[in-house]
């Protein structure tokens, strides 16, 4: 919640930003459920705010749902995320502060541990795996001088036997999840990949991929997947209840319902109305009558109450023969629009006339025509005349 901003408007009535009220909306959807059915416990896998410092009316919507849960007599466990996570004060967290209220019900997740949940149908094991930062687990004398590469590699070294130790502690005869904020090596990225560079490091689905576990819950990437198809245990990202931005476009969202037994989970994902994205993509660089072309690709597109972007490509020449006032009306019944024009150079590339048609030349000759052209790489020439010797001589064998 507080995210995707440049997508909504103020709505005049309350003051917020439209996609904040898009997101609390949504999220009391998911509440409203837990609270119908009665489920016996929600759990959040993290990244509750884009920081750990939210706004306190962001707070404030994100908290005013989950309370909900408390007057319900549903527990909660949260886990944190790596957009939960404060520098200061020992890694503290956004959402630490309902351990600190003592929130009934609630369980915070900021360490690795087993907490053991008694529900009025039974016990129920939960193993929570926050997102892990090289402070968590390593000394600065541990990191200097490493490679980032290096530094994961001894996080993972570090991390595999204390979770095996959690996993070996567990009871057998109670039903057992693990609760993560992290990025599984097998994942399809969603728009995580653009909030998140380098920062972290990939967790090996093997390490989850284990029978004393009856369910596998994941929080941080934002497209919906399973990551072990046969279920044994699933090991699952519900992904984001909203779309953060155009890369989420083409994802459904909802959330994941699950029926568990030692043994045995069957679970579903349940699809919620989020607000839709729409990209709208036309080339005018050839049309006579670009704005015309435009306009006739807007009416093909159910736009009311979306998110559209319109990307249209023109000759720097044709600038003057699209009004924006028009493209803008035409947008109107959208939710949010943005407009970009990308020009179209008609000049094409000059041509090394040594590589001209009618011309046959092996991979390396052709190489070395392009490097005498590019004084540009005149110091890594030798290099990659190396390198490419090396990839022939590969593929030849
Ligand atoms: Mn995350």
């Amino acid at each position: 919640m507080g995210s995707g901003f440049s997508h909504g408007r103020v709505n005049p009535e309350t003051g917020l930003n439209s996609r904040l009220e898009d997101f609390e909306q949504t999220l009391g959807l998911c509440i409203d459920r837990a609270i119908a059915d009665p489920v016996d416990l929600v759990i959040f896998a993290g990244d509750a705010f884009p920081d750990a410092t939210p706004a306190p009316y962001i707070h404030e919507a994100f908290a005013g749902q989950f309370r909900r849960l408390v007057a319900h007599n549903i527990p909660a466990v949260l886990v944190v995320g790596n957009h939960d996570q404060y520098s200061q004060g020992n890694g503290g967290a956004s959402l630490n502060i309902y351990r600190t209220l003592a929130v009934p019900g609630f369980i915070v997740g900021d360490h690795l541990r087993t907490h053991t949940l008694e529900l009025p149908k039974g016990p129920l094991q939960i193993i929570t795996l926050p997102w892990l930062n090289q402070a968590t687990l390593l000394t600065r004398q541990q990191t200097e001088g490493k490679t980032l590469n290096e530094i994961h590699q001894i996080l993972l070294q570090k991390l595999e036997p204390i979770l095996e130790a959690e996993i070996r502690r567990l009871n057998p005869e109670i039903p057992a999840i693990l609760v993560g904020h992290l990025m599984a090596d097998r994942a399809n990225l969603g728009a995580e990949r653009f909030l998140a560079v380098g920062k972290g490091f990939n967790i090996p689905v093997a390490f989850l991929n284990r029978s004393e576990l009856d369910y596998v819950a994941l929080g941080h990437v934002h497209r919906h997947q399973n990551l072990n198809p046969s279920n044994d245990p699933p090991i699952i990202y519900p992904g984001s209840i909203e779309r953060v931005d155009f890369s989420e476009e083409k994802e459904a969202k909802g959330y994941v319902l699950i029926n568990l037994r030692k043994g045995q989970a069957d679970w579903e994902f349940v699809p919620l109305p989020a607000r839709a994205f729409r990209t709208i993509k036309i080339d005018v660089s050839d049309a006579d009558e670009p704005e015309t072309a435009i306009l006739n690709e807007i009416a093909q597109v159910s736009i009311t109450n979306t998110v559209v972007r319109l990307i249209y490509k023109i000759r720097p020449e044709q600038t003057e023969l699209i009004d924006q006032r028009a493209l803008r009306k035409a947008l109107k019944a959208a939710h949010q629009a943005s407009i970009q024009a990308e020009l179209v150079s008609q000049l094409s590339r000059p041509r090394l006339p040594e590589l001209g048609i009618g011309q046959s030349l092996d991979p390396m000759n052709a190489l070395d025509t392009y490097l005498t052209n590019r004084e540009d790489l005149q110091d890594i020439a030798l290099a990659m005349r190396e390198t490419a010797t090396e990839l022939m001589s590969q593929t030849s064998t």
